[in-house]
């Protein structure tokens, strides 16, 4: 950075002052896409949460978030051929907020991604579902890319935000495969390429054999539920208990 600034320095057509501005407005459109990656990691929370009430287990297991490197946005604009501005960056590339949920078992995958989708303030723009069709390497995980309405102080932003959704096999297989590509500099020999691509099998016949261990114990737990419970909760670590009169008010106004 120290050194692009000297460069700016140096470039006659621009002066301190508007060097200050640049870097400001800069400034303003990366915030942009933290905030909008902030928004929705908050809604991903929430619904984590209330299924976990709910249903009575988590479905993510945990969140990533990273925002792309300037330097990386800059490669990428290149490497694409697009044309250099703010606007042509916001339009083109989609993965400056970038969120990666993991979650224990596939179903729960797209559990989350609908329950995300149906959000009126979310509008899903791009949907990739290597899933249900792999890459030719094996590498498997649901990608959406989202917008979400960012209300700034003088304007309100539609910022793109992609999310990556997969199971802690996918997870493993990934981030694997991923250093071994940079390792070798994209040059991967025949021989661990098969292998990966045999992992990445293995990867997906634990997440079925894993599902369907948890679909059995779900059955026995649905079985075997027992009332004694009821009329106590648990919201933030905290216990409450609701009160008879309580439990009639929902009977009257939702005709339960
Ligand atoms: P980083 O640092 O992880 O963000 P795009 O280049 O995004 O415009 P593409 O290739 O259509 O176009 O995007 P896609 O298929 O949605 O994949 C983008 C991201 O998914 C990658 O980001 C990776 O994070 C992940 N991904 C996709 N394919 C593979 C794969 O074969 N192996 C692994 N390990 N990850 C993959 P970046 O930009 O590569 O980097």
């Amino acid at each position: 950075m120290a050194e692009g600034v000297s460069i700016m320095r140096n470039d006659k057509s621009l002066d301190l002052e508007q060097i200050r501005k640049l870097k400001l407005e800069f400034t303003r459109f990366m915030m942009s896409y933290k905030f909008a990656m902030d928004e929705v990691k908050t809604k991903i929370d929430i619904l984590n949460q209330e299924f976990n009430y709910v249903h009575e287990y988590n479905p993510i297991e945990y969140v990533k978030t990273r925002l792309k490197t300037p330097e990386s946005i800059l490669k990428k604009m290149y490497r694409k051929g697009y044309e250099l501005s703010l606007s042509s960056i916001r339009e083109n590339i989609h993965d400056i907020a970038g969120i990666r949920i993991i979650c224990s078992f596939v179903s729960d995958i797209y559990k989350i991604s609908e329950m995300l989708a149906k959000q009126e303030d979310i509008q899903v723009i791009m949907c990739k579902d290597y899933i249900k069709n792999p890459k030719p390497n094996g590498y498997r995980s649901l990608h959406l890319v989202v917008k979400v309405p960012v209300f700034m102080s003088d304007r309100v932003d539609n910022v793109s935000v992609e999310i990556q959704i997969r199971t802690i096999a996918m997870d493993f297989w990934a981030s694997l495969e991923h250093k071994i590509y940079y390792k070798y500099d994209r040059d991967v020999p025949e021989d661990l390429i098969k292998q990966l691509k045999e992992a990445a099998e293995s990867a997906a016949e634990l997440d079925r054999k894993m599902e369907n261990i948890h679909k059995q114990v779900l059955e026995f737990n649905n079985d075997n539920d027992y009332d004694n419970d009821l009329q106590n909760l648990l919201i933030n670590n905290e216990g409450f208990h609701i009160p008879d009169a309580i439990l009639r008010l929902f009977m009257i106004n939702d005709s339960i």
